[in-house]
C-alpha cells in the first residue's frame, strides 16, 4: 500500500544540529534513525527536508542583542521562538545525520534560508503565506497521502503535518519515529493541534 505513487514518506530534519552533540540537540534524536531507514523500504515516494539558515538568521539569538537562545520575541509574523545559531547553510551542523539513509530521496528540500523569516513547515515560511514548493511538487506527482517522521515532533514536524492537512492531504505522523524539544508545553500543544487537524497519531 505505501508502495503506491499515492503515498509519501516526508522525513523532517534528520541533520547532526538536532542530534546528540549537534547545536540544537534534541533529546534522542539519533534513536529513530534505524526505523527510518527500515520505513523508507516500504516507499517509493521520499522526501528529506533540511533546515538551511544563513548565519545571520533571525530566529537566532546571537542575531538579537541581550537575547539569549529560548527567549520569545515579536517578529512582524508573530511570536518566534530564538534558538542557538543550528544549521548554517554548509556547515556539518547542518548536514544529514551521518546514519540516515539518503540515497533513496527523491527530493531535498531546504528551509530556513530567508534571513527574515523562520520556517517549520515544510510547506510556509513562518508567515503562513511564502510557499517553499512542496505542495506543488506532490500535487504534481498525484500524491494525496503523507506520512510525516523526524525532528522535532513539535516543531517542524508538527507545522508540517498541520499545513498539510489544511491543504488537504491525508495525513498521518508516527511517533515512534519522531523525538521533540518539549519547551514550556509545546510537545502537549502540539499534539493538540495534530489531533484538531485530523491528523491520524501512529506509533504512541
Ligand atoms: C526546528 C527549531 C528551529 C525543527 C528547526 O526542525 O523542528 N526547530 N529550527
Ligand atoms: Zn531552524
Amino acid at each position: 500500500m505505501e508502495r503506491s505513487q499515492h503515498n509519501a514518506l516526508v522525513i523532517i530534519d534528520v541533520q547532526n544540529d538536532f542530534c546528540p552533540g549537534g547545536a540544537l540537540a534534541v533529546p534522542g534524536g539519533d534513536d529513530i534513525i534505524a526505523r527510518i531507514n527500515m520505513m523508507q523500504q516500504s516507499y517509493s515516494r521520499i522526501i528529506l527536508t533540511q533546515d538551511w539558515h544563513p548565519a545571520d538568521h533571525s530566529s537566532f539569538a546571537s542575531s538579537h542583542p541581550g537575547k539569549a537562545a529560548y527567549d520569545m520575541v515579536q517578529m512582524p509574523y508573530g511570536d518566534q521562538v530564538l534558538w542557538p545559531d543550528h544549521c548554517v547553510q554548509g556547515s556539518d551542523g547542518a548536514a544529514f545525520h551521518g546514519a540516515l539513509e539518503t540515497d533513496r530521496a527523491d527530493l531535498i528540500l531546504r528551509k530556513g534560508s530567508n534571513r527574515q523569516i523562520d520556517s517549520y513547515s515544510a510547506f510556509f515560511e513562518n508567515d503562513h503565506h511564502t510557499a517553499t514548493g512542496l505542495e506543488g511538487y506532490l500535487r504534481d506527482k498525484g500524491v494525496v497521502s503523507l506520512l510525516f517522521v523526524g525532528l522535532a515532533t513539535d516543531f517542524c514536524v508538527r507545522y508540517s503535518a498541520v499545513d498539510a492537512a489544511k491543504l488537504g492531504f491525508d495525513v498521518s505522523v508516527d511517533l515512534s519515529a519522531c523525538r521533540a524539544i518539549d519547551l514550556n508545553g509545546s510537545l502537549a500543544e502540539a499534539l493538540d493541534d495534530m489531533q484538531a487537524h485530523d491528523i491520524h497519531i501512529l506509533g504512541h
